[in-house]
């Protein structure tokens, strides 16, 4: 179970985000505050606390905070983002992860590591760490060693075709995973009950399960309707603005 979500306002700069589809258009930055709103309102219906952390124009892309830190129910991992301009997300998300953890459980993935948060998929004490363009060996290899100082087991994943690891694969609990293009097929997932995603709704792949209820992005049917034959309730939330630079649902919270 969450208790805690911590999400990130978008900024106006929103509309100058990374991205790998330029030909989807800019963000709107009203459209993606209000879908930034409704986001936080269906957390808060899945029974979290939600911080709200103030916007920052110097980040374009601040508002996907899961990319800045994995907290898991013992510590607290500040990643070293490998996308230039994202690098320096990092340093305000520490006082905040303060409030939450004992200094010596905040660790650091230091240079020449890199990782983001999007490589990080939970699955019970197991961490599977994506290899891709924005997280390294030497990132991964600091980050294992972390985790296994808590007991926990961290498992590296190369990817090649998409962003992060989570942009492709998610863990829905209970042994349910969605997976979609080059997951598919991944050995390291044969033994949960994986849930293939047609390639038309594979942005729909990256869904978050909080506390039971599972919030799906908004306008992806067979997604929809394949959640809720494994028996999840489900919550929609609109996130085109956020898809046009490369966003999806769980990007836009740390959940713990
Ligand atoms: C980026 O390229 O970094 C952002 N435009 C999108 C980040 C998405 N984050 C995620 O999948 N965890």
């Amino acid at each position: 179970m969450f208790k805690n979500v911590i999400v990130k306002t978008p900024c106006p700069s929103v509309c100058d985000g990374i991205t790998s589809a330029p030909e989807l258009g800019k963000p709107i930055y009203e459209k993606a505050l209000e879908q930034h709103a409704s986001y936080i309102e269906a957390l808060k219906k899945c029974g979290v606390e939600v911080t709200v952390l103030p916007a920052d124009n110097n980040f374009p892309d601040s508002c996907f905070v899961e990319d800045v830190a994995v907290l898991t129910r013992k510590c607290a991992i500040v990643t070293n983002p490998g996308a230039a301009t994202r690098n320096g997300e990092t340093a305000a998300i520490v006082p905040v992860l303060e409030k939450f953890f004992a200094k010596e459980n905040i660790h650091f993935i230091q240079n020449p590591g890199t990782l983001e948060g999007g490589d990080v998929m939970m699955v019970g004490d197991t961490f599977y760490a994506g290899l891709s363009a924005r997280t390294n060996e030497e990132g991964i290899r600091q980050f294992a060693a972390i985790l296994e100082s808590y007991g926990f087991k961290c498992e590296t994943v190369s990817l090649e075709k998409v962003l992060h690891l989570k942009t492709g694969v998610n863990y829905l609990e209970n042994n349910n995973m969605l997976v979609s293009g080059e997951f598919v097929e991944k050995e390291c997932f044969n033994q949960y009950n994986k849930t293939q995603i047609p390639e038309n709704e594979a942005y729909a792949a990256n869904c978050i399960w909080v506390n039971g209820t599972v919030i799906v992005p908004e306008g992806f049917p067979a997604v929809k309707a394949a959640v809720e034959s494994l028996g999840y309730p489900v919550l929609l939330v609109d996130t085109s603005e956020f898809r046009k630079i490369d966003g999806g649902l769980s990007c836009l919270s740390l959940r713990f």
